[in-house]
């Protein structure tokens, strides 16, 4: 029997800007709002990202965090996953200052540094709500998103070891995982871990089922089935093929108006929920069933929503 699928929603993220869907959540409120949401219709972790309320820029300003966290966690169950990936262009230092402060059960962690091209977003739109949205897409044709070797380790060390904090390990392409498994040599990452494979981004692996097979198929390799848990997150149009394709291979899934702003082909998802709910329909239509917070606790290894600083 597949284990009860661990979904995770991403609501708002650091790519899409405000011109491309007005249900993009922004504000502390909206974030909030969209969160719980997302935990009712069957999240059972949330991974946040904070934008600046009036220009809706990723921002990283913790004051900003501890203005949902502690509402979510008052609403919900949900694990609260803080993103340390942040906004295209921010330091290492703005990335971790969130989580550092919030001392969370979860954090991203991105394994590599890359390309991360959102630049062809800019040919969907001929105005724009904020003069930032065109200048933020555009560097990113000459723009590598930096992961080094000691940044991560800093991640580790910070908020691993110092905070009991575990990671979504996100993972874009096949060298990631080989950087998973060096810090796993080194004793720095410790089964339980979660593997998010991370397709369809310009720059990382493309969003196909070969690739997720043999990206699945080489951490089973590198790390035994039995030490990590994965799930897929699909970039675009390839949000729900990838979650589905998930479910039947026996792993998780993410979606989130981070990941994708639509709920089918041309149509704009109205909220966070409701793509949470179509995927959970997808799941139970597929014979498995949704985890609950604590079962994802249990399988993650999560140090408990009781030992976080919000
Ligand atoms: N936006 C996703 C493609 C992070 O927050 O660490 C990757 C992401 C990065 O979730
Ligand atoms: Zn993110």
């Amino acid at each position: 029997m597949s284990k009860p699928v661990i979904i995770t929603c991403a609501p708002t993220g650091g790519i899409h800007t405000p011109t491309m869907s007005e249900h993009l959540p922004i504000t502390p409120n909206e974030i909030a709002q969209a969160s719980i949401e997302a935990a009712e219709a069957g999240a059972s972790i949330i991974h946040l990202h904070a934008r600046d309320p009036e220009t809706g820029r990723p921002d990283p300003n913790p004051d900003l965090f501890m203005q949902f966290l502690p509402r979510i966690k008052q609403a919900t169950g949900a694990v609260m996953n803080v993103s340390t990936g942040g906004g295209l262009g921010m330091t290492m230092d703005e990335r971790l200052r969130a989580a550092t402060v919030a001392s969370p059960e979860m954090a991203s962690l991105n394994m590599g540094s890359m390309n991360f091209g959102i630049f062809p977003l800019l040919e969907n739109f001929d105005t724009w709500k904020h003069d930032w949205e065109p200048k933020f897409l555009g560097m990113t044709r000459d723009f590598i998103f930096p992961n080094t070797f000691a940044t991560i380790e800093y991640a580790l060390t910070e908020l691993g070891e110092k905070h009991g904090t575990k990671f979504e390990f996100e993972c874009y392409d096949l060298g990631h995982l080989y950087n998973v498994k060096w810090f796993v040599d080194k004793g720095m990452i410790k089964p339980p871990f979660f593997i998010q494979f991370v397709l369809g981004i310009l720059g990382g692996a493309g969003a196909e089922l070969e690739n997720l097979q043999f990206l699945h198929r080489t951490a089973d390799r590198l790390f035994g089935a039995e030490n990590y848990e994965w799930s897929v997150l699909g970039a675009g149009r390839h949000q729900m093929p990838m979650a589905t394709q998930s479910v039947l291979l026996g792993g998780n899934l993410r979606v989130g108006l981070e990941d994708s702003l639509y709920i089918e082909r041309g149509e704009l998802a109205v909220s966070n929920a409701q793509q949470v709910e179509k995927a959970r329909r997808i799941v139970e239509e597929l014979g498995r069933r949704v985890a609950t917070p604590d079962e994802a606790r249990e399988r993650l290894g999560l140090k408990g929503g009781d030992k976080t600083a919000f």
